[in-house]
């Protein structure tokens, strides 16, 4: 790899290909930039295409809560580990509608529902369309979580008003087989193949810390940034650590990394929603002002996330305010 010193800041542009490319090995070079290079770079990408003092919030809901048949090496909801969580059977409308109104109140512009499936039967997908309807009738942009879609899955949730569907590739391709066994990389590409195609916004990002080095999370945003298009949004979430998963113990990744990573992921995503996801309630209000600096502009926003905490509201007010953040 290209040492610190000889990389000009003007060079590492995407490739000149009819369809946006980025070479890993470019993403590669972007991450071993000093430090104060890549995030002025990406400080500069990102005023090109949005406001730099704005950040948008979601606020995410489990609707249905553990008991995955899936085996995702960092999830505290597969029933493969004995994580202690509670399960929770999908969640009725009215409760649902109580947390959106809620979310509402606090001021999110997006809510979020999150299910524990590998995928969803065409029978539960019925009331979660309802959800979605419902929700969207609050003024609320909606997004929904729910593993791998069947055919004509993504249409019925787009008709019934859905603005995104969140399908992250999680980790790149050569360590989600080290991650994730009962599905691969390729099924969750061919998900996001079908919300895009049935017109849904596409949310898909990944987690960081799981043990891979620099050049596999280079390989995670390459893999991210060359999708056509990119992702309209991209959760980066920092693992949290979950006790009696397979990823419990793993060394976390040095912040900086992490703040890396954003900058990365901006330069390579201009025009994408860079969201600093999980992980959060982990991080100094400084390293968050970082991100933001790197070119973070969304956030989820509330006291939960789907099974773990998250910064309380009033304290991502104080943050805002501190840094002069309007939230959008
Ligand atoms: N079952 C669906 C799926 O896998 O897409 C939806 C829910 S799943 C919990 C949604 C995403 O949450 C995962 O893809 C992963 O990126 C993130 N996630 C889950 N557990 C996490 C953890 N412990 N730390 C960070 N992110 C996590
Ligand atoms: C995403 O990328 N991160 C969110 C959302 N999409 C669904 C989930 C984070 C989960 C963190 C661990 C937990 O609370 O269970
Ligand atoms: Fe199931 Fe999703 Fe957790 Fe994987 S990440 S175990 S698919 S809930």
């Amino acid at each position: 790899m290209t040492s610190h010193a000889t990389i000009p800041l003007t060079t590492l542009r995407p490739r000149q290909t009819p369809v946006q490319c980025w070479p890993v090995e470019d993403i590669e070079a972007l991450f071993a930039l000093p430090f104060n290079d890549l995030v002025f770079r990406a400080q500069q990408v990102h005023r090109e295409h949005f406001d730099p003092n704005a950040v948008q919030r979601s606020t995410l809901l489990s609707i249905k809560t553990g008991g995955c048949s899936e085996d995702c090496g960092y999830c505290s909801q597969s029933a493969r580990y004995d994580t202690g969580l509670e399960r929770q059977r999908l969640l009725p409308l009215d409760e649902v509608l109580e947390n959106a109104r809620a979310a509402k109140a606090k001021g999110a512009s997006r809510f979020c529902m999150g299910a524990a499936w590998r995928g969803p039967k065409d029978s539960d997908l019925e009331p979660v369309l309802e959800m979605v309807r419902e929700v969207k009738k609050l003024g609320l942009e909606t997004c929904v979580t729910l593993g791998m879609l069947k055919d004509g899955q993504a249409e019925r949730l787009k008709d019934a008003g859905l603005d995104y569907y969140n399908h992250n590739i999680d980790t790149a391709p050569e360590h989600y087989g080290k991650v994730i066994t009962t599905h691969t990389l390729q099924d969750r590409l061919d998900t996001l193949d079908k919300v895009r195609n049935a017109g849904v916004n596409v949310c898909c990002g990944g987690i960081i810390g799981m043990g891979e080095g620099q050049k596999s999370r280079a390989a995670l945003v390459a893999e991210l940034a060359n999708m056509t298009p990119p992702p309209d949004s991209v959760p980066i979430n920092n693992l949290v650590a979950i006790e009696g998963t397979p990823l419990a113990d793993v060394e976390g990744i040095d912040p900086l990394d992490f703040v890396r990573t954003i900058a990365v992921a901006r330069i390579t995503m201009p025009k994408s929603y860079v969201r600093l996801s999980a992980g959060r309630q982990q991080m100094s209000d400084e390293m968050q002002a970082l991100c933001f600096l790197a070119g973070a502009n969304s956030i989820f926003y509330g006291e939960r996330l789907l099974t773990t905490d998250n910064p309380d509201a009033g304290g991502d007010e104080a943050l805002f305010a501190r840094l002069g953040i309007k939230a959008i």
